[in-house]
């Protein structure tokens, strides 16, 4: 049980020491324009301490900053107050007892538990750079992200600390492990009580706004992960004028997004997005995806704002719920993935509430957007979002007339915008490749209309987003190659009617495997990659096939086999 015997937590942990605020520089949140770049910019220091400044003067609701419930009934609600003492505490715990500097990566691998939200305030507070992770990983996954990252800590639950104990040895940056449990385990620090012991005497760190912040794993067509570095900009984008216009959050909101912690959605709208507005952030543990569970909760909370995949709406309205009138809900936000226009209407019919698209990636974050109140075009995902200057480009980076297919362009000459990635981690070469002229180039291709509102096409490469999470094919095809029955194989996009798209593998057998039953090997597949992988990347179909079309090169043609899925060929 989480917090084990601390059944409501609201106030469980020791009353806030003396808060010693530094000073808020007259802050207000919204005090920069959209092309501002101050010199300095901490998200903990110049936003959630402003709140918490703000609660002590009486001027802001009581709503909770961060309002977090389970399945058993458990419930934590922490003021910006206690969010100050509490990420205070662990920005100690990190450098103190963990012995962790500025500038040093942690891997954040940790399911909805409100510790989530300690740890990545806790590392803005001292600038170790926090590496969110889904918990879906296996030990091969976070093998490859310690290795990559060189990471010196790693903060996860006992469920995954095995498969990190199982790899530890092959990564010798890693210098501490912290465990977010009720129990002990040899050789892990036991975040839990050292927040309760630490001291919220502590000092945040003056960020410089280019500073580094956080870094998102992210998958490409080729070779695993690249690591997309993030500065303190991410979050300063968040309080620009135009930003505030997407969702328009006050203080009294109550906004809840869907969203795995392991995604930048979650940095974005879990935390950055509505503490910025001084809202409150909404949790629900959610181990596993439930439509039930989801619209129960829509009914019990008084949640007013939410984000999610469009298959998380998919899924609940192809469900036969009785009633999906929501009492408090006012506006919801898809992102991720495509979203259908007949989804959206099927949506506002159903709930009355009007569903919103809004664009990005783990190099970009929210890019454009259907901002709230705007004239709904359907099936478009909206305009670009300042300072981000969006175009629609041709392979060398020229800007292509309305309405013309093409790549979407970030423009990044002459000046860079504040929120775009810095580069991908010690990869100067990937990071050169994502320029295209004067733009830097998504992979993703939409065509834009004379008003600016933009349309998304699909991919340009082999990547497969199914139900809004990036998938390469690589990694699957590696995955695949393990098992004794695959001599090769091809991992393409498929379309399917829920997730939008699903990850499909042609497989050619080995000799040996041919004569056998093929539901059986495609079971057996299937829990084979699920088993050494995290299993949203598990092939959903699979096609046996004698040979792979490949180039004269020897070259397999994904794009030739994804073609045929879509009926393009
Ligand atoms: O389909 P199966 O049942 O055979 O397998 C599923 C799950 O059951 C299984 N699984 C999930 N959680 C597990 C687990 N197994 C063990 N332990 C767990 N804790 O894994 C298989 C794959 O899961 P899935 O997540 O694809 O499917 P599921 O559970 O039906 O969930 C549906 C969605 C819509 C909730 C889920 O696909 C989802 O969360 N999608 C959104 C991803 C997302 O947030 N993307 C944003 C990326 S960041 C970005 O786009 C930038 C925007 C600014």
């Amino acid at each position: 049980v989480l917090w084990g015997i601390h059944k409501s937590c609201h106030g469980f942990f020791p009353a806030p020491q003396h808060l010693h605020c530094q000073p808020l520089s007259g802050a207000k949140t919204s005090r920069w324009n959209d092309y501002d770049t101050p010199e300095e910019f901490n998200f903990a220091s110049d936003v959630l301490d402003y709140w918490t400044q703000m609660e002590k003067e009486g001027k802001r609701g009581p709503n909770p900053a961060l309002w977090w419930v389970n399945d058993q009934g458990d419930e934590v609600k922490w003021s910006f107050r206690e969010m100050t003492d509490l990420t205070r505490r662990a920005a100690n715990v990190f450098t103190q007892t963990g012995g962790l500097r500025q500038g040093d990566h942690l891997a954040l691998i940790l399911p909805r538990v409100p510790e989530w939200w300690l740890v990545t305030v806790g590392c803005i507070r001292t600038g170790i750079v926090f590496m969110p992770g889904t918990t879906l990983m296996k030990a091969r996954d976070i093998l490859y992200r310690l290795q990559v990252s060189k990471a010196k800590g790693i903060i996860t639950t006992d469920t995954l600390a095995p498969e990190v104990d199982s790899v530890a040895s092959e990564c010798p940056a890693l210098k501490i492990k912290f465990l977010v449990s009720d129990h002990s385990r040899k050789g892990w620090l036991d975040f839990r009580s050292l927040i309760k012991s630490a001291s919220s005497d502590h000092t945040c760190v003056k960020s410089k706004t280019l500073d580094p912040m956080a870094i998102f794993f992210t998958s490409g067509t080729a070779g695993l992960p690249k690591m997309a570095k993030h500065n303190q900009g991410l979050a300063l984008r968040s309080s620009f004028p135009s930003c505030r216009k997407l969702l328009q959050l006050k203080t009294s909101d109550v906004f809840w997004c869907l969203s795995d912690p392991g995604w930048i959605t979650a940095t974005l709208a879990s935390m950055l997005e509505p503490w910025t507005a001084g809202s409150t952030v909404f949790v629900h543990h959610l181990p596993q995806f439930d439509h039930n569970v989801i619209v129960q909760t829509f009914f019990k909370y008084p949640i007013t704002q939410c984000l999610a995949a469009p298959s998380v709406f998919r899924m609940i309205l192809q469900q036969d719920f009785t009633s999906l009138r929501f009492p408090t809900l006012e506006h919801t936000c898809a992102g991720g993935e495509a979203l259908l226009p007949e989804e959206q209407e099927q949506w506002r019919r159903q709930t009355g509430v009007l569903l919103y698209q809004v664009y990005g990636q783990s190099e970009t974050g929210i890019t454009c957007g259907l901002l709230r109140g705007m004239k709904i075009k359907p099936g478009s995902m909206g305009k670009a979002i300042p300072p981000f200057d969006i175009q629609i480009i041709d392979d060398k980076g020229n800007v292509l007339p309305p309405d013309t297919e093409g790549n979407i362009g970030i423009r990044i000459k002459p000046t860079k915008p504040i929120g775009l990635f810095m580069c991908y981690q010690d990869d100067p070469v990937k990071t050169a490749d994502a320029e295209c002229g004067d733009f830097y180039n998504t992979g993703d291709r939409a065509t834009m209309d004379a008003e600016g509102y933009i349309w998304f096409l699909g991919r340009s490469d082999d990547v497969i987003n199914a139900s809004g999470y990036r998938i390469g094919p690589t990694e699957v095809e590696s995955a695949l190659a393990e098992h004794p029955a695959v001599a090769e194989s091809a991992v393409v996009s498929s379309p399917d009617p829920i997730r939008g798209e699903v990850v499909k593998a042609f497989v050619v057998l080995t000799p040996q495997f041919l004569s056998q039953d093929r539901d059986q090997l495609t079971k057996e597949l299937q829990e084979h990659v699920k088993s050494v992988t995290a299993p949203y990347k598990y092939p959903r179909k699979v096609e046996f096939v004698p040979e792979l079309p490949k180039t004269i090169t020897g070259k397999i043609k994904r794009n030739e086999l994804r073609k045929k899925e879509f009926g393009q060929l």
